[in-house]
């Protein structure tokens, strides 16, 4: 209740701020893209995880708010910065709002940004409700020119079926799999499998979590398109990750 409270005042008061995390492009052997990850600029939550006051959000209007500035801030950051792109993550909650999607494209617009830079990730547990209506979503969202990204892969319900029914762009292997590359010859084989499955459906791949040069090597042999993780870099804020040159691997 107390946080609910302090949300209000963050909003007018514009206490939030991007984080990015880079996205190292193995074939290009460079950062190319960053995912948006949401930070509360307080001194008492600041090292509060982003999805504790998104559900408190979701519990009231305040989404609606979050969510907006979230995606302005991200196409400030696409504007300044042609060259890049950048992931959002999108609640259910979100995709669901009936302006969403027209929000998006007139943000798109004043911002003069490229909707190619912009993939929206989604999670699984997203899709267990209303399935019929996010997949209508969803290729508005595409027709337009964004890019969709599965997030958390691997660990929601009934996942191949989104795989074939959805139109996304690519998959992010989750961090669980990933830990587990190095010593589980079965997360290994699982990570493998998901890698060509994805590649077979023309869909790119993007590993969380990857945190050691061993899951790297491992992930580069297997053809993985994208690293994330903390062996590349932790989410910081934007203006800092966005002038850092990251060392090939
Ligand atoms: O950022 P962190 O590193 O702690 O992320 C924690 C969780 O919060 C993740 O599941 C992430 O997807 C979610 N998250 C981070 N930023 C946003 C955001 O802007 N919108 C939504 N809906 N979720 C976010
Ligand atoms: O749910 P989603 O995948 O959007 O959230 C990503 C979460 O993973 C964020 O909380 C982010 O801070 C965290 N994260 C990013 N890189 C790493 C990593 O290398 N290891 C671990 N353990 N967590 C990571
Ligand atoms: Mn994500
Ligand atoms: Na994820």
């Amino acid at each position: 209740e107390m946080m609910r409270k302090d949300l209000e005042k963050a909003v007018q008061n514009d206490e939030f701020i991007i984080y990015l995390q880079p996205q190292y492009e193995l074939k290009k052997n460079k950062v190319t893209a960053y995912e948006a990850l949401l930070r509360w600029n307080h001194e008492k939550y600041l090292s509060v995880s982003p999805s504790k006051y998104i559900q408190i959000a979701e519990e009231n209007t305040l989404i609606h708010e979050v969510g907006q500035l979230v995606i302005d801030k991200t196409f400030q950051l696409l504007s300044n910065n042609k060259e890049i792109s950048i992931s959002l993550n999108v609640s259910p909650k979100q995709l669901l709002e009936p302006g969403f999607i027209s929000e998006l494209k007139d943000k798109a617009e004043n911002y003069k940004i490229d909707p190619k830079q912009v993939s929206i990730e989604i999670t699984e547990t997203i899709l267990v409700e209303s399935f019929e209506l996010v997949i209508e979503k969803l290729k508005l969202i595409k027709e337009l020119g964004f890019q969709i990204h599965l997030d958390d892969f691997g660990t929601g319900y009934s996942s191949l079926k989104y795989v074939k029914d959805l139109p996304i762009d690519a998959l992010k292997i989750d961090k669980q799999f990933i830990k587990e590359i190095e010593n589980d010859e079965k997360a290994r084989m699982i990570v493998e499998t998901i890698i060509n499955l994805g590649h077979h459906l023309n869909l790119k791949i993007i590993a969380e979590g990857v945190e050691t040069v061993k899951q790297a090597a491992i992930l580069n042999y297997l053809k993985c398109d994208y690293l994330q993780g903390y062996l590349i870099d932790k989410p910081k804020s934007a203006e800092i990750v966005i002038d850092t040159k990251y060392p090939k691997l």
